[in-house]
């Protein structure tokens, strides 16, 4: 199956080019994490990415809740991106209809598609909202990840909706090279999403607000899932940046190596 095969193997075979970058990186470099970088200040972002950047596939942004952003702040990331060799996701979980998620899309004060090589969408509006985004993504070269399940406790992103979801994915394969969830979905013949997955921790179990953490074994090794996406177990309060990226970076890699034939 699909999920014995490397990255670097699934790399030759997709027909997502996004996805072909995606896992070429992550055979590349060695590493299968991403860390989530939920920080307000802009110097604390740029701080943070340039110290986990050795170590990470993917650098996953909440760009709205940065205090004083600006375009400087763009260009330092995509600076630190080709310094250290990784992919930016902006976790925008847009939720429109198609021709409002263009404009979210392409401008306002942040203009993700032309920095954000990867961002998310929830399909409840339904298909309008891949065909808004992909046409502004798809000529920037761009891949969106579909939010089919959610780590928090009592989501909603369950059984037939997470199925109608994998539906509208196989649509547009051009553009959706995955899933945010927290297992691999499908593994029929010939398809190969990217699985991609938040709600990770190695030390708690969740937080006071329904954040449920597995470990990268369970989510790797167990239920298939690609890349681990970990935010405050590596950059919460007291910790050492660089020391948990390794952490999580090996306990990451560990758990692909296990579960590749
Ligand atoms: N995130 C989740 N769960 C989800 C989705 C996104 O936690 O189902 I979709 C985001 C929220 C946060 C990061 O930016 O992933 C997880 O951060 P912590 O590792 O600090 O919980």
């Amino acid at each position: 199956s699909i999920v014995r095969k490397s990255y670097g193997e699934r790399a030759k075979l997709s027909t997502n080019d996004l996805s072909k970058k995606m896992f070429d990186l992550m055979e590349k470099k060695q590493t299968n994490l991403s860390v989530a970088v939920d920080v307000t200040k802009k110097r604390e972002l740029i701080e943070i990415a340039d110290k986990v950047g050795p170590y990470i596939c993917l650098l996953k942004t909440h760009i709205d809740i940065v205090e004083d952003f600006d375009n400087d702040l763009v260009e330092q990331l995509k600076r630190l991106a080709k310094k250290h060799n990784f992919l930016i996701f902006e976790d925008r979980k847009f939720a429109d209809i198609g021709s409002t998620v263009q404009l979210q899309y392409s401008s306002g004060i942040y203009k993700i598609a032309s920095w954000a090589d990867i961002t998310n969408a929830h399909p409840i509006p339904g298909e309008g909202i891949i065909t808004g985004l992909k046409s502004i993504g798809l000529p920037l070269n761009r891949g969106l990840l579909l939010l089919a399940e959610m780590s928090s406790a009592g989501s909603l992103a369950t059984g037939s909706y997470t199925d109608a979801t994998i539906s509208m994915a196989r649509r547009h394969k051009d553009f959706v090279m995955g899933f945010v969830a927290g297992r691999r979905l499908s593994d029929r013949e010939g398809e190969d999403f990217i699985t991609m997955s938040p709600g990770v921790g190695l030390d708690d179990k969740g937080d006071s607000m329904g954040q449920q953490y597995r470990t990268p074994k369970e989510v790797i090794g167990a239920c298939g899932s690609d890349v681990i996406i970990v935010g405050r177990g590596i950059y919460g309060k007291g910790k050492d940046v660089v020391k948990e990226a390794k952490r999580y970076r090996d306990a990451g890699w560990a758990a692909y190596l296990g579960r590749i034939e």
